[in-house]
């Protein structure tokens, strides 16, 4: 009799419905594709709005497994699946693209010339992704060593580090000696940015945030200064400045009052950095809310190569991610913790084995 190996996973099985931890047969890659056995999976607020999208809003075919920010080790490979051995650990590269296009040819899927018409954004978000103890990864270009890094480090490093070192790269020419930064929102993401500022440039870097224990993150992160979100916060910075205002903002909130600050708070020919989907509104106008030379930007997610660069940073010990782990059984609680806002740096699931399902 055969034995049928079985994996959980945490699956999107209904738009607006809760996910569902559920019992799979272990995948068999085929081709090029890789099947890693999964070590640790980041939770973000992305995985939050995916839960609480209405059924036309995304153009995801569920089910599929959620799980974006995933590391492991490979448990098998398909047959056209070459330089790979059972055992190797990895960092999976999420926002997988088309895979035909210039920019997906270049390792920059992030920026796919066809993900507009793309029926998913990458792993775990259409396609089965890696809050599960078994991810198929579609080919080895999406497969970034690790060596011996704490998967429950490298896991959050392949979003909550990629997004914010993809936006801060696009800035180190004007990042200079001398230039001071804002950090407004010190979770996930932020406290990784603050992090990345230090190592990879001579940035001051000044920190915002509602939240004491975020500004407690922010400042053993290395921020130079730490402040409270208040109506005068714009002043604070500004002053923080001698008055001529902060270089560049990255706002990972991205709402209303966050973006309103940050361009308030920015010098003349500054760049507002928005990465947050906080949902907020800010109208440009001429002359408006930003400064003379002003610019304002949308990054989203990283590139291949630059998820080498954090991985590489990583293992430096120039990297460290704050963590709180649970096991794939208790994912609905730490979502609940997460929408509450009361998750300190990242959630990184653990799936331990099948003894872990309820
Ligand atoms: C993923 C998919 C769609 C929007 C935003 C995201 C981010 O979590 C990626 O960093
Ligand atoms: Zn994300
Ligand atoms: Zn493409």
């Amino acid at each position: 009799m055969t034995t049928v190996r079985k994996s959980g996973a945490l699956r999107l099985t209904a738009w607006g419905a809760p996910p569902r931890l559920v019992d799979l047969e272990v995948p068999v890659p085929r081709d090029t594709e890789v099947l890693i056995r999964v070590e640790a999976a980041g939770i973000c607020q992305s995985d939050l709005h995916v839960l609480d999208a209405a059924a036309d809003h995304l153009p995801y075919p569920v089910p599929f497994t959620l799980g974006h920010e995933v590391a492991g080790h490979v448990a098998a490979a398909g047959p056209a699946a070459t330089g790979i051995a059972v055992g190797e650990r990895f960092a999976v590269y999420g926002p997988w693209g088309c895979g035909q296009c210039g920019r997906c040819a270049i390792g920059h899927d992030n920026y796919c010339d066809r993900r507009g018409s793309l029926s998913w954004s990458g792993a775990g978000l259409g396609r089965d992704g890696g809050m599960a103890e078994h991810m198929l990864v579609p080919d080895r270009r999406y497969l970034v060593p690790i060596g011996d890094l704490d998967a429950a480090q490298a896991a959050p490093l392949t979003d909550a580090g990629l997004t914010p070192y993809h936006a801060i790269a696009a800035l180190t020419g004007k990042l200079r000696e001398g230039t001071t930064v804002a950090v407004i929102g010190v979770g996930g993401l932020g406290h990784l940015a603050i992090q990345i500022l230090k190592a990879i440039t001579p940035s001051r870097v000044l920190a915002v945030d509602v939240r004491d224990d975020a500004l407690e993150l922010a400042h053993r992160s290395g921020a130079d200064l730490t402040t409270l979100t208040r109506p005068d916060s714009g002043k604070v910075l500004r002053a923080a400045t001698e008055g001529t205002g902060v270089d560049a903002v990255f706002d990972f909130v991205g709402n209303d009052e966050t973006l309103a600050l940050g361009a308030r708070a920015l010098r003349a020919g500054g760049d507002l950095v928005r990465v947050g989907s906080g949902g907020g509104q800010l109208t440009i106008t001429k002359p408006g809310p930003l400064p003379q030379g002003g610019t304002l930007s949308l990054p989203f997610w990283g590139t291949q190569p630059e998820l080498h660069a954090v991985i590489a940073l990583a293992r430096t010990g120039r990297l460290r991610v704050e963590t709180e782990l649970f096991p794939l059984s208790a994912a609905h609680s730490a979502l609940d913790r997460l929408r509450a806002g009361r998750i300190r740096g990242r959630a990184v699931l653990v799936p331990t084995g099948p003894g872990e399902l309820p």
